[in-house]
Formats: C-alpha cells, sequence, structure tokens
C-alpha cells in the first residue's frame, strides 16, 4: 500500500553535502501533515549558464542567455522546505509554502530576480506526463507560496529555480506525493511534429543522433496550425523568446535531471533555437514554452540521447 502522504529526504547523487536533511523538518507548520526535503546543491546537473557544472563535461549547456555571470557567483546553499495542507488531492489546486533557509535554518529574506521572477517553480509528475511552469508569491522571510495543481495521483517533483540575493541561482528538487491510483500508462511519443491548440511545432535537431556530453541545437520551428504560417503574434516570455526546461526520465528524479536552456537571439520568424548538452544517455522530455499574444503555448518532446 502506498502511504498517503510522506516526508521525503533528497539528497544529491552529485555532491552529497552533509547534515542538510536533519535541520530541515523545523519549518512544519501547525496546518501541515507533511514537510518534504531540499537538497541545496547548486547546478547539479543544472545550466543557467555558460558555467561549467561540477563534475560535468567540458561543454557549456543550456545558457547563452547573457546568465554567464552565475558562474562567478558564490553558491548560496540554501535549503529549501515545502510545507502542503494535511489533504493533497488531484481534485482540487493545493496551496503550496516553500521556505528558504540558509544552513544554520534560519530564513534568507533576500532574493535577486530572474528572468523577471524571484522564484521558478516547475512541477511535474515522476513520469513526466504532466509539467507546470508556475511562479510563487514571495511573502517575506524567505517565505514563497504557490497554488499547483496535480492533475492525477501519483508522485510529483517540484524543482524550486531561486537566487538568493548576491549569490549564485540554485534549484531544490520537493516531493508531492498525491494519493490515489493512477491507471494511466505513461506515453513516450517520439514524434518530432505536434499540434498544440492553434499552434504547430516541429522539432529539428543539429545531428540526427544525440549523443551524450555533446553540443547541439534544439529548433522549435513554430507555425500557426490554421495558417501554417510562422505565427505572427509571438512575442517575448519571461524576457526571452522562449524557454525551454529538459528532463531526464529517472527515478528519483533529481536536480541532476533537470537541464534549463534559454532561447538564442535574432533567429528567423517562428523559429527559436536552444543550444544545450545531454549530460547522460537516456530519455528526455522537453518542453518548450512560447508566448502567442499572452497565450502560452507548451510544446513538447521526447528524445532519445545516445
Ligand atoms: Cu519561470
Amino acid at each position: 500500500m502506498k502511504r498517503i502522504l510522506t516526508a521525503l529526504a533528497i539528497t544529491s547523487t552529485l555532491v552529497v553535502t552533509a547534515g542538510c536533511a536533519s535541520e530541515v523538518n523545523s519549518s512544519q507548520t501547525p496546518s501541515s501533515s507533511a514537510t518534504t526535503v531540499a537538497d541545496a546543491n547548486p547546478h547539479s546537473g543544472y545550466n543557467m549558464g555558460d558555467s561549467k557544472t561540477p563534475g560535468a563535461e567540458e561543454n557549456p549547456h543550456g545558457g547563452h542567455g547573457g546568465h554567464s555571470e552565475n558562474s562567478k557567483l558564490e553558491p548560496a546553499n540554501a535549503v529549501a522546505t515545502l510545507t502542503v495542507p494535511a489533504k493533497v488531492t488531484n481534485k482540487a489546486p493545493i496551496a503550496l509554502a516553500i521556505d528558504v533557509k540558509d544552513k544554520e535554518g534560519k530564513p534568507i529574506a533576500n532574493f535577486d530576480k530572474f528572468q523577471e521572477k524571484l522564484m521558478h517553480l516547475i512541477v511535474v509528475s515522476d513520469d513526466l506526463q504532466s509539467f507546470n511552469h508556475i511562479h510563487p508569491t514571495y511573502k517575506g522571510n524567505g517565505r514563497f507560496e504557490v497554488q499547483a495543481d496535480f492533475p492525477q495521483p501519483g508522485d510529483y517533483t517540484l524543482f524550486s529555480d531561486y537566487k538568493v540575493a548576491g549569490k549564485a541561482e540554485q534549484v531544490s528538487t520537493l516531493k508531492v506525493q498525491v494519493p490515489g491510483t493512477n491507471s494511466n500508462t505513461p506515453k513516450i511519443d517520439l514524434a518530432t511534429t505536434k499540434t498544440f491548440g492553434n499552434t504547430k511545432a516541429n522539432l529539428k535537431l543539429s545531428q540526427p543522433t544525440i549523443k551524450a556530453g555533446q553540443e547541439v541545437h534544439l529548433i522549435f520551428n513554430l507555425s500557426d496550425a490554421a495558417s501554417n504560417q510562422p505565427p505572427k503574434d509571438l512575442q517575448n516570455y519571461l524576457g526571452e523568446r522562449g524557454h525551454l526546461v529538459i528532463l531526464k526520465q529517472s527515478s528519483p528524479l533529481t536536480e541532476a535531471d533537470y537541464i534549463h536552456a534559454h532561447a538564442m537571439k535574432d533567429t528567423p520568424p517562428g523559429e527559436i533555437h536552444f543550444i544545450t548538452s545531454f549530460p547522460q544517455p537516456g530519455k528526455y522530455k522537453m518542453w518548450g514554452q512560447f508566448n502567442r499574444n499572452g497565450k502560452i503555448i507548451t510544446a513538447d518532446f521526447w528524445v532519445d540521447v545516445q
């Protein structure tokens, strides 16, 4: 039997920071029955600039979005904890609270905006079937709050992406279990042309086979589903032509599975280009997000990396 809600301690597989998990359960509020714990390793396989990931290959990842200053900043080594209500369900939005503290357990009060927000939160089901990119509201004293949907029962991983003031950007994973049984079979659809609402998206890769550790160009070719022409209403989203989140299919999902790539500037109409590299062989799912006149289009594709 599945436990209804469990507190999970997550430590990164890449960089083990001793003592992290023992400090963090202090943030439970009376209303909560579960607190999940994130390890605080910045950059574990996560690509925000041209910075090199500790232990990673020589390739510049994702980057190219003017974030290379991140590599010069010290890691914050912050710890994020998640508080959820006693009853978590897939039937209604769930109020989440994320507390960011230092290693001593003191709340961190000051954060820097990046890509127009203080925190970016990616919510995925562990089978990578559901994806959501939301922006928690900062309440002060290290606390962020947001309502999130969990469309099916099952396990979810949250990637909270934030930047402690003056420090390097950091990703912390948080875990949520939604009770119940999910009878849907996960789909891995390797199609490279799909339609998302009124937008057709075609994914082109710079090479026929993607090899782990190799730099690859990912080109999202967008067209209006009705006219078959490049959409005339494409606008910037969070300050860039598009955003791309990539996750490696893994169990458990950790920071090391998370890649965030930035769109290149000055590409032809309807084409959004990303450069990244995939650290390990395996199956990856990617979600490109684009803005058509205020409506966000999320175009998802699977790729197989050798
Ligand atoms: Cu965001």
